[in-house]
C-alpha cells in the first residue's frame, strides 16, 4: 500500500521531559485519569474538512497547502485517495476518531442523483478505512453553506426549492452517516441568518428552521439512526447574525419549538468567543441544562475578530473545559473534535502532524490537570462554602418554593444587615495555576 507521510513514524508517548519532534509528552492514551483511560476520556477527532481539504488560502492570497497525495480533481478517485491518506494520518497520529462533511468527502455532482452516487461510493471506501482501521466516525454532517444556491440560506432561504434541496442533502448525509455508525449528526447553521433585516423575514425564516430540524428528526426515527443530533451555536460569519448565536439562543430556540429532547450542543471555542463569552461560559450553560453534547476544539487569535480556527495550545483553556467535561461525568457520544487550521506558513504535510499533537498533548495535560484541581477540592470547596448560607432553613423554603416574598421581607427586618465575605477571585486563579503543567 501507498505511504502517504513516509516521513513520519507513529506518535507515541515518551514522556513529559520528551524533545523529540513526533512524539507526545503528555497524552498517554491508557493511562487512566478520573476513571477512564486517557482515550476514552478525551475521544480526539481530527475534522476532514481541515485536515484533507484546506488548502490554507486566506482572502489575499492562494492555498499553500502542499498535498502531495491529492491531484487537485474533483473525481472520486482522487477523493478515495484522500480517504487513503486521511486514515493513515489518523493511524500514525492515534486518533480515533473524525468528522465530515458529505461535501468535504466526495465531490457535489451535477444533480442530486449524481451527488448522491459520489457520496455512496467514497463512503464504501470510508467503510473499509474505518474496519481496516478501527478508526470511527464521531459525526457527519451536510454542508448547506458553499454552493451558490445556499446564498441566501439553506432551511431558513427564501426560495422554498432550495430549502428542498438542503433536505434532500441532510436525507443522504444523515444516512451516510448512519450508514458508517457515526455516533452524532452536525447541524451548523452556515447561512442560516441574515445580513439584513431590510430583506430579512426573521419570524417566517426561524420558523422554517425548527420545522427543517423537525423533518430531520422524523427522518432520524424513519431510518432508524440512533447517534446523538446537535446543533452548532456561532453568532456570526459568514453571515452577519446568525441565528444559533450562542448556547442560550441555541437552547432557547430548541424550547420554544419542542425540540430541545433531541438535540445536544456542540459548543465551539472560537464561536464562543466570537459571542463575546468565555467557552466555559458556554459549555456550563449547556450542561446546566443537561444539554452538552460535543466540543469543537481549537481557538481563536484573541485581537482577530474572526474565526481563525487556531490548534487549541492553550493549557489553562483545555484545563477548564476539561473541567466542564468531568463534571458532566465525561462524554457519551461525543468528543473534542480539532475544528482546526494550520497556520498558512505551516504548509507541508508533517506540520498536520504538529498540529494535532500540539492539540492532544494540550488537553491531555488539561485533563491531568482537571483532574488534579478536582482532586484538590480546594476551587470546590470554596464554592461550596460561598453558598453555604443557601443550606439554611432560609436558604431551603426559598430554593423549594415555600415563602412569599413578604415573609422574606418580614424575614430580613428581623435579621437585619448581613455579613459579606469576599470572592477571592486572585487567590483561586492562583490555585488554579498551581495545577498547569505543559
Ligand atoms: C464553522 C463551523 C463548521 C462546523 C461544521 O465555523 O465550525 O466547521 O463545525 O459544519
Ligand atoms: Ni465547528
Ligand atoms: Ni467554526
Amino acid at each position: 500500500m501507498t505511504e502517504y507521510f513516509p516521513d513520519v513514524p507513529e506518535i507515541r508517548y515518551a514522556g513529559p521531559d520528551a524533545v523529540d519532534e513526533f512524539v507526545f509528552r503528555h497524552y498517554d492514551r491508557e493511562r487512566p485519569v478520573a476513571g477512564r483511560r486517557m482515550d476514552e476520556q478525551l475521544r480526539f477527532a481530527s475534522a476532514y474538512w481541515h485536515t484533507m481539504r484546506n488548502p490554507l488560502s486566506d482572502p489575499f492570497g492562494a492555498g499553500t497547502a502542499r498535498m502531495p497525495w491529492d491531484d487537485g480533481s474533483d473525481s472520486v478517485q482522487n477523493a478515495r485517495r484522500r480517504v487513503e491518506a486521511f486514515f493513515e494520518f489518523l493511524q500514525k497520529c492515534g486518533i480515533d476518531w473524525y468528522c465530515f462533511h458529505d461535501r468535504d468527502v466526495a465531490p457535489e455532482g451535477s444533480d442530486i442523483a449524481e451527488s448522491e452516487r459520489n457520496l455512496d461510493a467514497v463512503v464504501e471506501t470510508l467503510a473499509e478505512a474505518q474496519s481496516r482501521s478501527g478508526r470511527r466516525l464521531l459525526w457527519g454532517t451536510a454542508c448547506l453553506f458553499t454552493h451558490p444556491r445556499y446564498v441566501h440560506g439553506a432551511a431558513t432561504s427564501c426560495l422554498v426549492e432550495v430549502y428542498a434541496h438542503a433536505a434532500a442533502q441532510v436525507c443522504k448525509a444523515m444516512e451516510a452517516t448512519m450508514h458508517l455508525g457515526g455516533a452524532g449528526y452536525v447541524f451548523w447553521g452556515g447561512r442560516e441568518g441574515y445580513s439584513s433585516l431590510l430583506n430579512t423575514d426573521m419570524k417566517r425564516e426561524l420558523s422554517h428552521l425548527a420545522r427543517f430540524l423537525h423533518l430531520a428528526v422524523e427522518h432520524k426515527h424513519r431510518i432508524g439512526f440512533t447517534g446523538q443530533l446537535y446543533i452548532e451555536p456561532k453568532p456570526k460569519e459568514p453571515t452577519t447574525h446568525q441565528y444559533d448565536s450562542d448556547a442560550a439562543a441555541c437552547l432557547n430556540f430548541l424550547r420554544e419549538h419542542d425540540l430541545l429532547e433531541h438535540f445536544t450542543l456542540n459548543i465551539e471555542t472560537n464561536h464562543a468567543e466570537l459571542a463575546g463569552h468565555s467557552m466555559r461560559h458556554e459549555l456550563q450553560v449547556a450542561r446546566s441544562a443537561g444539554a452538552l453534547g460535543s466540543i469543537d476544539a481549537n481557538i481563536g487569535t484573541a485581537h482577530l475578530g474572526w474565526d481563525t480556527d487556531c490548534f487549541p495550545g492553550n493549557l489553562y483553556l483545555a484545563t477548564e473545559v476539561m473541567l466542564e467535561v468531568l463534571a458532566m461525568g465525561g462524554f457519551t457520544t461525543g468528543g473534542l473534535n480539532f475544528d482546526a487550521k494550520r497556520r498558512r506558513e505551516s504548509f507541508e504535510p508533517r506540520d498536520l502532524f504538529h498540529a494535532h499533537i500540539l492539540g492532544m498533548d494540550t488537553f491531555a495535560a488539561g485533563l491531568e490537570a482537571a483532574d488534579a484541581i478536582r482532586a484538590d477540592g480546594t476551587i470546590d470547596s470554596f464554592i461550596a462554602e460561598r453558598y453555604a448560607s443557601w443550606d439554611s432553613e432560609l436558604g431551603r423554603r426559598i430554593e423549594s418554593g415555600s415563602i412569599t416574598l413578604a415573609e422574606l421581607r418580614d424575614h430580613a427586618i428581623v435579621a437585619g444587615e448581613p455579613t459579606i465575605g469576599s470572592g477571592r477571585q486572585e487567590r483561586l486563579e492562583s490555585i488554579f495555576n498551581r495545577f498547569l503543567r505543559g
